[in-house]
């Protein structure tokens, strides 16, 4: 039986944009899986699969669910041992990407957050962005338009917080080493985020991280690359 992958996507179902989601897109690939791809808008979630899922991405695999995109790739790991290239490298690799996971949600989502809320917000439906307002409002106690204010500004804080990045990219052009792992993916995914939200013009052309970027969205004939950046 096929996997089914919920994917969200705004009013455009060939423009997906969750970083997390694009984490379990690549990864689903990366392990050569047969994979049915399902765009679910934020208000849709709660009615899949009975209503187990409060986010996506959420995959269903024969009778079994499982959401969270660190769950998916780990449950791919163990489900899939003999299938593809490998995610993670073993348990230590497992424990490694929890720290990638860390670093990528508490630096690069908050500023890419603060930046993208508004862009995220134009390319949802009428519905979504109803919700969409209601609930970031709630949780970040502001106006969305408070919290974009300014954002030109805060251009060399990304730059700063890609230090150790761009370090280890001096040695070795993927955090897997020679080749790509989740831990990749865990960082490409917020890359993909702002490039198909609000583009990536913010970030100078000569910054080393970006030829990361490219290799990235080379991998599997380009299946990222496929969605356009939004333009500037
Ligand atoms: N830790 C989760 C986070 C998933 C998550 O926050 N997904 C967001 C979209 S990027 C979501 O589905 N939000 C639903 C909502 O806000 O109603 C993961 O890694 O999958």
């Amino acid at each position: 039986m096929t996997i089914r992958f919920y994917d969200l996507v705004g009013s455009d179902p060939a423009r997906p944009f969750s970083p997390h989601c694009w984490k379990v897109h690549m990864a689903l690939t990366h392990k050569a899986l047969d994979f049915e791809r399902i765009p679910v808008c934020f208000t849709q979630i709660p009615a899949l699969e009975g209503g187990v899922f409060k986010t996506l991405p959420a995959i269903t695999n024969c009778k079994e669910t499982v959401s969270d995109s660190m769950a998916i790739a780990v449950y791919l790991k163990d489900k899939f041992s003999d299938r593809g290239s490998h995610l993670f490298h073993g348990e230590g690799g497992v424990a490694l990407s929890r720290f990638v996971e860390a670093w990528t949600n508490t630096q690069l989502h908050m500023w890419i957050r603060n930046w993208a809320l508004l862009d995220i917000l134009e390319m949802l439906s009428q519905k979504d962005q109803a919700y969409f307002r209601i609930s970031r409002e709630t949780r970040y106690g502001k106006p969305l338009e408070e919290i974009v204010a300014g954002r030109e500004t805060t251009v060399p804080e990304l730059l700063a917080k890609l230090e150790p990045f761009r370090a280890m990219l001096a040695s070795q052009p993927f955090l897997g080493g020679k080749e790509p792992a989740f831990a990749d993916y865990i960082v490409f995914g917020a890359f993909q985020w702002l490039r198909v939200c609000s583009g990536l013009h913010m970030i100078p052309a000569s910054e080393p991280v970006l030829d990361w970027v490219n290799r990235m969205l080379d991998l599997h004939d380009g299946l990222a690359r496929s969605v356009s950046e939004a333009s500037a």
